[in-house]
């Protein structure tokens, strides 16, 4: 079945394409939208609904996620891409996540990952995905993208960056996320919805 995504993030786009392998993932432009809500959930329902309009009757989806520090507040947040300032490149991202922890002897941190859906019948539906895990003193790794390098998932002991795509593909928080659009689609798609 096709799912259309609205998305500008080629790794996402890759990382759902292998996650759902059996769907035919479509990327569609969420043109002009503006990620203002204090939500993963909110900004997932912003983008979807912007792309939704140029497909009727197909299953529409957007992801909208990110790192979520307990000793900053809970930051970068929805804030992720942006964390550095607007238009800020992923390394200058990640110097300025290195720099508000060093020190800390807190680590803990959580990979959030919010997708929204509209259905072929135009309803929508949103689910999250999440994975715990702790952020390193300095960087590790090539694999992946954004904060990967950064970020040890609970149970391992190397950085997200540093696993092999298959491993963070089947525990990551867009994973996660994932199975539960998973269980929302199948039902449609054997009932010839
Ligand atoms: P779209 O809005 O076009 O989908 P985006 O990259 O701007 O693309 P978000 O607004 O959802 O997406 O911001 C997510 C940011 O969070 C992303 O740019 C990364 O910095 C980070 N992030 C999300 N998932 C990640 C992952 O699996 N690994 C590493 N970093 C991730």
């Amino acid at each position: 079945m096709k799912l259309y995504i609205a998305t500008h993030n080629a790794h996402k786009i890759r990382e759902i394409s292998q996650i759902l392998a059996d769907c035919e993932i479509i990327s569609d432009d969420p043109q002009g939208v503006e990620e203002n809500a204090a939500t993963f959930e909110g900004n997932a329902l912003i983008k979807v609904r912007a792309i939704a309009a140029n497909h009727p009757g197909e299953w529409c989806m957007a992801d909208d996620s990110g790192l979520c520090v307990d000793a900053l507040e809970g930051e970068p947040g929805v804030r992720s891409a942006r964390y550095a300032g607007d238009n800020a490149l992923t390394k200058e991202n990640n110097a300025l996540l290195i720099r508000n922890m060093q020190g800390v002897v807190d680590r803990a941190a959580r990979f959030v990952c919010a997708v929204a859906l509209v259905d072929p019948a135009g309803k929508e539906h949103v689910v999250r995905g999440e994975c715990e895990g702790r952020i390193a003193s300095s960087p590790s790794g090539t694999e992946g993208f954004g904060y990967d390098p950064l970020f040890i998932p609970d149970g391992c002991e190397v950085s997200f960056a540093e696993l092999p795509a298959e491993v963070k593909n089947s525990i990551s928080h867009r994973a996660r996320a994932l199975s539960s659009v998973r269980e929302l689609i199948v039902p449609q798609v054997n009932s010839g919805g």
